[in-house]
């Protein structure tokens, strides 16, 4: 009988895909591995965690507030706390940064400080957690621009989008799946909680070009621009020709919708409006790391007038207007807005 591999018998696990892509990149040390190990394992922490959620005392709120002014839901703090406290010591990053805190997250001088820089929505969707509807954590991994031998600083966090050499989100839902990208294909892991390993399960995710699904909150409506309106009804009329009427899904946390919107294609938007200028969602760990994931799966990702790669950020928890989905939904709304 043929030998059968590991991967024959139970399919690739994440770490042996990582291990298989850093074959391919030439120079590369297995930093990136142990990485991708370290956020594998905060996932697994954090969803056990979430899965309990109904039955242990982590419901409601911690009565502290962020930095965004929001509530801090106890599951938040203790993904936030999850993600840090294994990253810290793993060696391979020299700076984070999270929603949940106001400054660039240093590492100790106990540890040993790596070249890459963290970012992450540790617990994206906590409004949703009481609720048990889907929620996820989204991370985004930079190369440090200061020198090894310098101390870390806020300029390592600004980079634009289009220079993260890796992001992507695990979604705690009615299975908890690690989706990632390093710039070429998006490829999907699920959990298996019998053996605490991701599998692969979704190689290659291609989003298609163009949906039947349109993404955002209406309720908003009397606060955006006549352009967005116009836009979202648009969706609406009955035009076999364009594809319309398209289908109106709104999950109300990003990781759900867009994840959804990368496997069934169409279109998410949060847009700006009166009150919000700059729409709601950050750039740094939702919206950039998102945009790499789209683009990698043939989609694309833009604040209507601008590509959201090519923005240049000037502060850490600056938020962004955000349409991202199908490669054509996406220059629509553009042709519309821009
Ligand atoms: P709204 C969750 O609070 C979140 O940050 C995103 O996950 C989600 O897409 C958005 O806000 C929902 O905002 O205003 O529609 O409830």
């Amino acid at each position: 009988m043929s030998e059968s591999t590991l991967a024959e018998i139970y399919g690739w696990t994440l770490e042996r895909h990582i291990l298989e892509q850093q074959r391919t990149v030439e120079g590369a040390t297995g930093e990136f591995t142990k990485l991708f190990q370290q956020l594998a394992l905060a996932g697994k922490i954090i969803a056990s965690r979430v899965n309990q959620a109904g039955l242990v005392d982590v419901l409601g709120v911690t009565g502290e507030t962020n930095v965004q002014g929001e509530q801090v839901q106890k599951l938040d703090e203790f993904a936030n706390q999850a993600l840090i406290r294994v990253l810290e010591a793993g060696g391979q990053v020299c700076l984070m940064a999270s929603e949940e805190v106001e400054d660039p997250i240093p590492i100790p001088t106990k540890f040993p400080r790596g070249k890459y820089v963290l970012m992450f929505d540790p617990l994206d969707g906590s409004s949703n957690i009481d609720v048990n509807i889907s929620i996820g954590t989204i991370f985004s991994v930079h190369q440090r621009v200061t020198d090894s031998d310098a101390e870390p600083a806020l300029s390592d966090c600004l980079q634009p989008g289009y220079k993260q050499v890796a992001a992507g989100y695990i979604i705690y839902g009615s299975s908890t799946m690690f989706v990632y990208t390093t710039g070429q294909s998006v490829h999907g892991f699920t959990l298996d909680p019998t053996v605490g390993e991701f599998f692969l399960s979704h190689p290659n995710i291609q989003m298609p070009k163009r949906g039947k699904i349109y993404s955002v909150n209406e309720g908003n409506a009397a606060k955006w621009s006549d352009d967005v309106r116009a836009w979202v009804d648009d969706f609406k009329i009955s035009d076999e020709d364009r594809g319309r009427p398209y289908s109106g899904r709104y999950i109300g946390t990003l990781v759900a919708d867009f994840h959804r919107t990368l496997l069934k294609g169409g279109i998410f938007g949060y847009p700006a409006d009166n009150k919000n200028p700059n729409g709601k969602l950050r750039l740094l760990y939702e919206g950039a790391p998102m945009a790499m994931i789209a683009k990698a799966a043939g989609g694309d990702a833009s604040t209507g007038t601008q590509k959201i790669l090519d923005i240049t950020p000037t502060e850490l928890h600056q938020r962004v207007p955000l349409y991202i989905g199908s490669a054509d939904d996406v220059a629509e709304v553009e042709r519309v807005l821009g």
